[in-house]
């Protein structure tokens, strides 16, 4: 996706989102992948006193009013949706979550976001906050993968894809498709030197996650420039060989498109990373 602005609705997001819905199933897709919090703008580039106030970008169902019609679509279509969205629970918890439901309408799972980057207070040293430790809490459900699509497929979000623990994690439970939605600015304000490596960072994680687990990984941006706030693109999607073999081209809506034939998978599962046969965890005691 590309931005979305401040000023873009739910709906208008929404019929972005089947926009591309509609590509995909010309296409023939059986699943379709939105980033994270795909819905809004990345709100926590902005520090407020009151979390309150920002209600309005949170669902508190999911389906909701404005987005029923994109899942209704989908199931019309029988294709599988992945979204991201931002969570707020009955029992008033707020979560930077992913929802994923099969090509029949049915929910698979939520998974909500473990590794939240960014910070919880105002930092006007930086020329954009990163809020996400304010508005969002770290959730305590780890890293589970669930049957669908015909494999085993697991979740995470953005900066998750930075740590190996996210995909070991799935890994050792067998997935086989991973998605993750990000949103990832180019200017890391902590330290700058990091900007010009974001796109190598962004594919270096996901396709070592990726072959090193043998499994599919599924990277969508929300990208391009959102309130001022230029973001790294070049969603891909990544095979069990770690080789990319579909890429973004643009900063905007797109619809990038590949087989993802899970028995792959097993050609680096039961070799090379067969994990019952050759992983040493007695060596690995720090870790496990
Ligand atoms: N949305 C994110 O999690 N963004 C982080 C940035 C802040 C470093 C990321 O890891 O891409």
């Amino acid at each position: 996706m590309g931005p979305i602005g401040r000023g873009e609705s739910r709906s208008d997001a929404v019929t972005r989102l089947l926009a591309l819905l509609d590509q995909a199933a010309e296409r023939r897709a059986d699943l379709i992948v939105y980033p994270e919090l795909a819905l809004s703008t990345f709100f926590p580039r902005w520090y407020t006193d009151e979390l309150g106030g920002h209600d309005h970008y949170y669902e508190r169902s999911m389906p909701g009013p404005e987005t029923q019609v994109l899942f209704d679509t989908a199931k019309e279509y029988g294709i599988g949706v992945h979204l991201g969205y931002a969570e707020l629970t009955d029992d008033g918890h707020r979560y930077n979550s992913a929802i994923l439901v099969d090509g029949a309408g049915n929910e698979v799972g939520i998974y909500r976001k473990v590794h939240i980057p960014g910070h919880e207070n105002n930092e006007p040293w930086r020329p954009f906050q990163h809020l996400e430790r304010r508005y969002f809490e770290e959730s305590n459900e780890g890293f589970p993968v669930w049957r669908a699509f015909g494999g085993l497929v697991g979740m995470a979000i953005c900066n998750d894809r930075r740590w190996p623990e996210t995909y070991r994690e799935m890994g050792l439970q067998g997935v086989e498709l991973i998605m993750i939605g990000y949103n990832t600015p180019l200017h890391y304000a902590p330290d700058p030197a990091q900007n010009p490596l974001q796109s190598f960072h962004n594919h270096l994680c996901m396709q070592a996650g990726a072959y090193q687990n043998g499994a599919w990984v599924i990277g969508v941006a929300k990208g391009g420039t959102e309130e001022g706030v230029e973001s790294l693109a070049q969603s891909a999607i990544i095979a069990p060989s770690g080789q990319i073999v579909a890429q973004a081209v643009t900063t905007g809506d797109e619809l990038i498109v590949a087989d993802c034939d899970l028995d792959w998978c097993g050609q680096y599962k039961n070799t090379l990373f067969d994990f019952a046969r050759y992983r040493r965890p007695e060596m690995y005691g720090r870790i496990t």
